[in-house]
């Protein structure tokens, strides 16, 4: 499928205002003409960057471009009135119009350029906020998801076509569609089989799809760190960020308020929360205030991290936090390393003493494996709910299709679960869905 469109688009690709450089976009027929006339002695040379006056052009010509039409990229100085007065000049030549958000990516879809999928996964680029949503974002992008559901949906249409010869075959010989009655049962039943055998096989294959279904995946995991006051916890936080992003005292209770800081795994990026430290007895309204709030974040967490210091006895509450905990750090290694634990069973426990950096690799090998376990790093995840709407919708159709009475009726599922499966790549798609997908991107993407 290539659109024609009349119409060339332009818009400012970079977000507005001052900035080193700018980028401008065009894509349409009338990028020769605008050569022309705004950017005079431009030779338009394909993929070469080249400098014409103040700024620095680049010329795809299609069908080798992002849209797959005549592509023009220009790179002037970040200056948004400079820019505004391009955009005019461009905007003066016949059929020149401003782009809408996501239109090039549009006009990428529907010059088969890429699939649905592929072109839901710029927004996902775009939008990725970690690197395991970037990864998984670039890898759909790349095609990875299309290609399977493609082969499936060829599945389905050979089992809908099986289908139907089945309905030809018992109107033929026994002037009935129903399924395995009649004279021509035997026959019919072992063809009736291995389509049966062919939709729970289709089945097998979506559940296997839906496996890989996730909510959008942008929020990072938290891990939670408490203890009681002046445990290390905070100290434990910046050894882990390399940095003294929070204050650390030796006097208890310096945090009072629950912090967030990103740290950055090698596999992905998580949220340490850092909190007050919790006792039984508070000393204080504002203690009080202040251990009510840690307990509500560590409700919240994805990862409890007990942190004790075993330079002193153990508070009295250990028993109880040690039974919440996730993992346990012992802190104050340095100053009594000789102190051991016996105590706890089932958690892993580690020994650091964070102002000497001992032990911190280790805790952020174990966090990066607990967050982002081997066997799951390499796995594609599907978090559009649209594509997850469309293939729960074939699953459906092919339940259904399973335990239809009539072969006909088995046969327009199978008919049915193919439409929603080339819905997700795209092959059918009404406008009113396509707005909906490339308006939420921005302008000159
Ligand atoms: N020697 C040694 N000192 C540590 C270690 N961890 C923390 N400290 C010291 O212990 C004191 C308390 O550390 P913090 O990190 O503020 O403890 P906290 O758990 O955040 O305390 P609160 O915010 O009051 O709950 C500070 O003086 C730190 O320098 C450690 O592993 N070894
Ligand atoms: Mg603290």
């Amino acid at each position: 499928m290539h659109i024609t469109t009349t119409e060339t688009i332009v818009a400012l690709a970079t977000p507005p205002g001052i900035s080193a450089i700018a980028v401008v976009r065009v894509s349409g027929k009338a990028v020769r003409k605008i050569c022309e006339s705004v950017l005079p002695g431009f030779k338009m040379e394909p993929r070469k960057a080249t400098l014409v006056g103040h700024l620095i052009a680049i010329f795809f010509p299609a069908p080798n471009s992002y849209t797959g039409e005549d592509v023009l990229e220009l790179f002037p100085h970040g200056n948004p009135f400079i820019v505004r007065k391009l955009i005019e000049e461009i905007c003066k030549v016949e059929n020149v119009r401003l782009a809408k958000r996501g239109e090039f990516t549009e006009r990428a879809f529907l010059n088969g350029k890429m699939d649905l999928t592929q072109a839901e996964a710029v927004g996902d680029v775009l939008f990725a906020s970690n690197s395991k949503s970037l990864s998984n974002a670039q890898r759909l992008l790349s095609g990875e998801v299309s290609g399977e559901i493609k082969m499936l949906a060829e599945r389905v249409k050979e089992a809908a076509a099986a289908l139907e010869l089945e309905v030809d075959f018992a109107e033929d010989v026994m002037g009935s569609g129903e399924w395995g009655v009649g004279s021509g049962e035997l026959k019919v039943e072992s063809g009736e089989l291995r389509v049966e055998n062919g939709l729970n096989e289709i089945l097998q294959s979506l559940g296997a799809l839906k496996k890989r279904f996730r909510k959008v995946g942008n929020e990072l995991p938290k891990a939670v760190l408490f203890g009681a006051p002046n445990a290390g916890k905070s100290s434990l936080i910046n050894a882990l960020v390399k940095e003294d992003r929070l204050l650390v005292d030796e006097l208890p209770g310096t945090t009072r308020d629950f912090v967030e800081v990103p740290l950055c795994l090698p596999s992905g990026d998580i949220l340490l929360i850092d909190t007050a430290g919790l006792a039984d007895a508070d000393q204080n309204k504002i203690d009080g205030l202040a251990m009510q709030k840690s307990r509500e974040v560590l409700e919240k967490a994805n990862l409890k991290i007990l942190v004790i210091d075993i330079s002193i006895p153990l508070p009295p509450e250990f028993e109880k936090w040690a039974g919440m905990a996730n993992i346990v750090v012992h802190t104050h290694t340095d100053i009594a390393p000789n102190s051991q634990l016996s105590t706890l069973n089932s958690q892993l426990t580690f020994r650091v003493a964070s102002p000497k950096n001992e032990g911190i690799k280790e805790l952020k090998e174990a966090l990066d494996n607990i967050f982002f376990p081997k066997e799951k790093r390499e796995e594609l995840w599907i978090t559009n709910e649209r594509q997850i709407t469309c293939m729960k919708k074939a699953e459906e159709c092919v339940l259904r299709a399973l335990e239809a009475k009539a072969v006909e009726l088995a046969a327009f599922e199978m008919r049915e679960a193919r439409n929603a499966l080339i819905s997700v790549i795209g092959e059918i798609s009404d406008e009113s869905v396509l707005n909906e997908i490339f308006s939420s991107y921005c302008v000159g993407k």
